[in-house]
């Protein structure tokens, strides 16, 4: 009997991880055969975050799969991803059957499949509503996991991309896993997130980044974290100059700047390297930088919030 894999994107976040296995316990509970033998996949180890709430309910991880797993007649659903540098190394897109995502779709597919796109804050409250649609509820277990994972995608409701479809699967989910301190629990979720203890300063300072190509070439990293003190404090703030004085020349970039998100504050202050990240950032953002920091207030989606007024700055 063939399998149908289903696999989240690669460099995986929890809810890559959490919505495959939702979606997998939904289509096993499906009548029919259009889904064989469903399987939820990963295709690289978890990072600390989803380490750190696996073990917490004693959950094993989803199984790690290679292209080379994937035969012909076996089926793959892409969850939480869809273009291709973000698929399986090597999978053929003759084996994807259909996709579940809410990223913006970059997609150019061979033949027509099925696809459930909706922008909302995470693909488990996707899945969350998919399985409300066919009757089906996730066992308290999963139900945990997925809160977690539209906890972690949209910050504690907090990020711009929160829509009202989250806030009702969470309070959904809350319930079946019977956890009654949502706020404690994403305080839990956070601090792993935001567990950099094991990281060198370079890690730190290449933690989550992105190079853009703006007028000027420039490097945008971001720690979000519940502990912004600790990054600025003077011996700590003085390491992650010295390393992104590094990273600026190793990678060649025009700009570097790091950005520290207070998760539970809704608080970002940038550090400031250079006269010429200071003047940027002061353009974009208004104020004045102190000892090396700009506080750029509750703006905390790289994307949406941090991004466009750097860009905007340098046009
Ligand atoms: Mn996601």
């Amino acid at each position: 009997m063939p399998t149908t894999f289903i696999i989240g994107h690669t460099k995986p976040d929890t809810d890559a991880v959490v919505a495959p296995m939702a979606l997998a316990y939904l289509y096993r509970e499906l009548p029919g055969d259009q889904y064989p033998n469903p399987i939820a996949a990963i295709s690289e180890e978890l990072n600390p975050e989803t380490t750190a709430i696996f073990a917490k309910f004693g959950v094993e991880a989803p199984r790690i799969i290679s292209a080379d797993d994937v035969n012909a007649d076996d089926r793959v659903i892409l969850v939480d991803h869809n273009e291709e540098s973000q698929r399986l190394p090597g999978l053929n897109q003759e084996n994807i059957y259909e996709i579940l995502d809410h990223h913006k779709a970059n997609l150019n597919l061979p033949s027509p499949i099925a696809m459930t796109f909706l922008p909302w804050g995470s693909s488990s409250t996707i899945v969350y509503h998919l399985m409300k649609l066919h009757g089906v509820n996730p066992e308290k277990t999963l139900a945990a996991l997925m809160l977690a994972a539209i906890l972690s995608d949209t910050v504690g409701y907090k990020s711009a991309t929160t829509t009202e479809m989250d806030r009702e699967a969470g309070s959904a989910l809350a319930e079946i896993a019977e956890i009654t301190d949502v706020e404690a629990y994403t305080l839990e979720i956070f601090k792993a997130k935001s567990d950099v203890s094991k990281l060198t300063d370079e890690q730190i300072v290449k933690n989550d980044y992105k190079v853009f190509d703006f007028a000027k070439k420039t490097m945008i990293n971001q720690v979000e974290t519940v502990e912004q003190d600790y990054f600025l404090s003077d011996t700590k703030k003085a390491d992650l100059l010295k390393a992104m004085e590094a990273v600026k020349a190793e990678l060649g970039v025009d700009l570097i700047f790091t950005a520290i998100t207070d998760v539970l504050q809704v608080n970002t202050k940038l550090l400031i390297l250079s006269d010429a990240e200071r003047e940027v950032a002061e353009k974009a953002f208004g104020g004045t930088t102190a000892n090396q920091v700009l506080d750029i207030g509750p703006l905390m989606s790289r994307k949406k919030e941090i991004a466009p007024p750097i860009e905007k700055a340098l046009a």
